[in-house]
C-alpha cells in the first residue's frame, strides 16, 4: 500500500495535526511524520519532495501557518498530489495561511482543506490512495457508514428529547 506523509512546517503545528494521524490509523494508512520548513530548511523540503514517490509515498498532505508556502514549494518538486492544511497559528486566525496556501497559480494545484481541517486532509489523503487499494475504498465506505449512523443516532435522541409534539 502507498504510505502517507504528514509535513509540518513546525513543531508548533503537531497538536493540531493530531486528528489527521488519528485519521491515518483508524484506516490502516502506514504514514510518516515530519518537520520540514519551506523556509528554514528549504532544501529538506525540495529533498523530500524529489524523493518521495521512490519513497513508496503517494500522497503529502502539507500543513502550515503564516505565509505558508510549504504545501506550494513540496507540490512544485512531485507530482504526487499535495493536501495543503492552512494552520491558524497566527494573530491573523489562518486567514493568511488560508490564502497563501489556496492561491496556488495555475499549473501547479494544492488541495486546501480548511483551516486546521487536518481530519479531512487525511479522508482526502486515504480517498487519494484508495483509488488504488480496494481494500482502503472498503474501509472508507465503512468509516462513512459508521458516520451516518452516529448522526442518526444523534438525531433520534435530539428528537425525543427537545420535541414537543
Ligand atoms: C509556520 O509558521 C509553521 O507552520 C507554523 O504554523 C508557524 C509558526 O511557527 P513557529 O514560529 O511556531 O515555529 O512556518
Amino acid at each position: 500500500m502507498k504510505k502517507a506523509a504528514i509535513i509540518m512546517g513546525s513543531d508548533s503545528d503537531l497538536n493540531a495535526l493530531r486528528p489527521a494521524m488519528d485519521t491515518l490509523k483508524a484506516l490502516e494508512i502506514p504514514f510518516a511524520v515530519r518537520v520540514i520548513s519551506a523556509h528554514r530548511t528549504p532544501e529538506a523540503a525540495a529533498h523530500f519532495a524529489k524523493s518521495a514517490q521512490d519513497e513508496g509515498f503517494g500522497v503529502i498532505i502539507a500543513a502550515a501557518g503564516k505565509a505558508a508556502h510549504l504545501a506550494g514549494a513540496l507540490a512544485a518538486n512531485t507530482i504526487l498530489p499535495v493536501v495543503g492544511i492552512p494552520m491558524k497559528s497566527s494573530t491573523l486566525d489562518g486567514l493568511d495561511a488560508l490564502l497563501s496556501t489556496v492561491q496556488m497559480p495555475s499549473g501547479m494545484p494544492v488541495a486546501t482543506v480548511a483551516i486546521d481541517g487536518a481530519a479531512n486532509a487525511a479522508l482526502l489523503a486515504a480517498q487519494i490512495i484508495a483509488l488504488s487499494d480496494e481494500a482502503l475504498s472498503k474501509r472508507l465506505a465503512d468509516y462513512r457508514a459508521a458516520q451516518t449512523a452516529r448522526v442518526l443516532e444523534k438525531d433520534a435522541a435530539i428528537f425525543r428529547e427537545y420535541s414537543s409534539l
